[in-house]
């Protein structure tokens, strides 16, 4: 799916700015599209989260349905263009009603969707309304424990009252995972043109061949017209060209996209089909596991980054350039080189400033928090073909990005209550996902602290990605048998043979808490324990990543295990550093990009 882009043939109406705005706890139906229902309803910011932008906790606590109105003009002169209503994101679940009719469904909160609206009339007053459901459950991803309790949370299942009271109480959402249930329309929604014949859909696959660039295309179009596509330098010199909807373009002396701080170069791809014009970023990189590397361009990369969250305060989830470009900048700060957008996938947005600042993601899907239940979730859930159409979606949204370099299936899923239903799920899950990215991206998914013995998934994956808390979670706070007890897992993969990256590792910090003998939550421990670990991964030469969680502070559910949100940030959430951030800026620029632990 394009990104919108204005252009000579292309334009975009962006619809942000204050809706009208009401939650409602009632099952929504066809009634609510008349104007009674929004009388006395609120204003709210769109883009954003809905949850931090007023004082009612009902902002914060609700479970249901939220609705937004506001009506648009097209002006006349669209009377001939193909128009399209893309929403970037509504989460979780979101119905459309344009002019009191219902024009779309959309289920998953991180991806976009869009409908062909060029039926109405321009030059005319339209009426929309959105209807965001925040509901998590067994079929979600992210998954909701319905019945249960909330990630590290707390009810005693044995206590009667509270088994009565759990019954009682209005329907609340309970997330399997540690992150705020931000919702509504988190992504910009926009109107955008093009000619009746279009430009649908690009794939770029790059290669190398010695010094030559390789750009494998192909384009899917509507409407009748002549196809082509021209390659531009970074000066705007065409050094390639081709017709039709497909083929193989070839540029001599090829610039290479390089992480940073070496160059990410790039191109730009110039798209023609009848009047319709396109252009579209990209880099000439390659990709590839080979052993116990991770090859960029055929050099063994080592990621230095983060776990990192779409998380900001009054924003929530909301879409937050700024922020991510002051992220961007502390990325450069740090020395790093790398993040995975845990949990879900982030804003096209902050792919294309990595694309430019040389920036690799490692891509994953809402898929976080599969299990919290005492039943075989591969049986009792209902998310699978969810799931499936979420990585489709992914991939053809982000198949283009240089910056993207794998693909996450899903973050912490419980993979050895059931070992033999967990692996048929997430080994044919894998294999459905490999064809589905023309450019063969390796495909992984992070797993959780477990019985690595008996998990019996993650090894078959291209990269093993392990989130491990030895010193937090486990041996909390003994350093010394944390590192027996990591060395013994290491041994473990040491025998797998594959690349692996520490993709979460941390310790709740309260900045401005200092002890001199270095205690659990203050600064001097999350220093001393990433140091103390990351002794340790040196010595192996398969670890080939190290991915503190997190890169910052971040709201979460409210429970007796976090004390505003979970505080395991490098930074705290207005992004100020901690000692740990110090430690891993100096750490990170003395350690080479490409080629540590050779
Ligand atoms: C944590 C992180 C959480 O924030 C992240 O979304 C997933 C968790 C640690 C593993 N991984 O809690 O800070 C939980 C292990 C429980 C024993």
């Amino acid at each position: 799916m394009l990104y919108p882009e204005i252009n000579e043939r292309r334009g975009i109406i962006d619809l942000g700015g204050a809706w009208q705005f009401r939650l409602d706890d009632r099952e929504h139906g066809e009634g609510f599209a008349d104007t009674d229902f929004f009388r006395g309803s609120e204003l709210i910011a769109v883009p954003a989260s809905y949850n931090d932008q007023k004082e009612d906790i009902r902002f914060r606590s609700h479970c249901g349905w939220a609705y937004y109105r506001r009506t648009f003009t097209l002006p006349s002169y669209l009377e001939s263009e193909r128009r399209v209503l893309r929403f970037d994101a509504v989460t979780h679940n979101a119905k459309v009603y344009l002019d009191g009719q219902l024009i779309a469904e959309h289920t998953g909160g991180f991806l976009p969707f869009e409908i062909d609206i060029t039926g109405i009339a321009a030059g005319e007053e339209h009426d929309l309304i959105v209807a965001a459901d925040n509901r998590i459950n067994h079929s979600t991803l992210p998954m909701g424990n319905e019945g249960g309790t909330a990630f590290f949370g707390s009810d005693n299942a044995d206590v009667p009252s509270v088994i009565a009271a759990k019954k009682h109480r209005k329907p609340v959402n309970l997330p399997n995972f540690d992150f705020f249930n931000y919702a509504g329309i988190n992504r910009p929604v926009r109107i955008y043109t093009t000619p009746k014949a279009y430009i649908n859909d690009v794939s770029l696959v790059p290669s190398i061949d010695g010094k030559k660039g390789i750009i494998r295309y192909e384009i899917v179009t509507s409407g009748d017209g002549e196809t082509s596509i021209e390659i531009l330098d970074e000066d705007g010199k065409k050094v390639a060209s081709g017709s039709g909807d497909k083929g193989e373009l070839v540029i001599e002396n090829a610039n290479l996209w390089w992480p940073y701080p070496g160059k990410p170069y790039l191109y730009t791809a110039v798209i023609r089909h009848g009047d319709d014009i396109y252009r579209l970023e990209t880099g000439i990189r390659t990709v590839e596991v080979r052993g116990e590397k991770f090859l960029i361009n055929g050099k063994p990369f080592y990621f230095k980054g983060f776990g990192k969250h779409e998380d900001s305060a009054v924003h929530g989830r909301g879409f937050d350039f700024v922020l991510d470009m002051k992220d961007i900048s502390l990325i450069h700060w740090f020395g790093a080189n790398s993040f995975r957008t845990s949990h879900y996938p982030y804003a096209e947005e902050i792919y294309q400033l990595c694309d430019r600042e040389g920036i690799v993601i490692i891509d994953e899907t809402p898929a976080v928090g599969i299990g919290g239940t005492s039943e075989d979730i591969y049986k009792v859930g209902k998310f699978q073909q969810h799931h499936r159409d979420v990585i489709k979606d992914l991939i053809a949204r982000d198949k283009n990005h240089p910056s993207v370099v794998m693909w996450s299936m899903g973050n912490e899923p419980d993979t050895v209550s059931y070992p033999d239903s967990a692996y048929e799920y997430w080994h044919s899950l894998y294999c459905c996902t490999k064809p589905l990215d023309p450019a063969g991206r390796p495909v992984t998914f992070v797993c959780c602290q477990n019985n690595y013995e008996r998990d019996r998934i993650t090894r078959e994956m291209d990269v093993v990605c392990i989130n491990r808390y030895y010193g937090w979670y486990n041996l909390s706070g003994d350093m010394e048998a944390a590192v027996y007890a990591l060395n013994l897992e290491l041994d473990f993969w040491q025998d797998i043979g594959k690349p692996v990256i520490i993709t979460e590792y941390g310790a709740d910090t309260l900045p401005g808490f200092h002890l001199t003998a270095p205690e659990m939550f203050s600064e001097e421990f999350q220093k001393m324990y990433y140091d103390t670990l990351n002794r340790e991964f040196d010595k192996r030469s398969f670890v080939i990543g190290e991915h503190p969680w997190n890169f910052a502070d971040f709201n979460t559910i409210q429970g007796p295990m976090r004390a505003d949100g979970n505080r395991k940030g490098l930074l705290t959430r207005d992004r100020r550093p901690k000692m740990a951030a110090h430690y891993f800026r100096e750490r990170w620029n003395s350690i080479p990009d490409f080629g540590y632990k050779e």
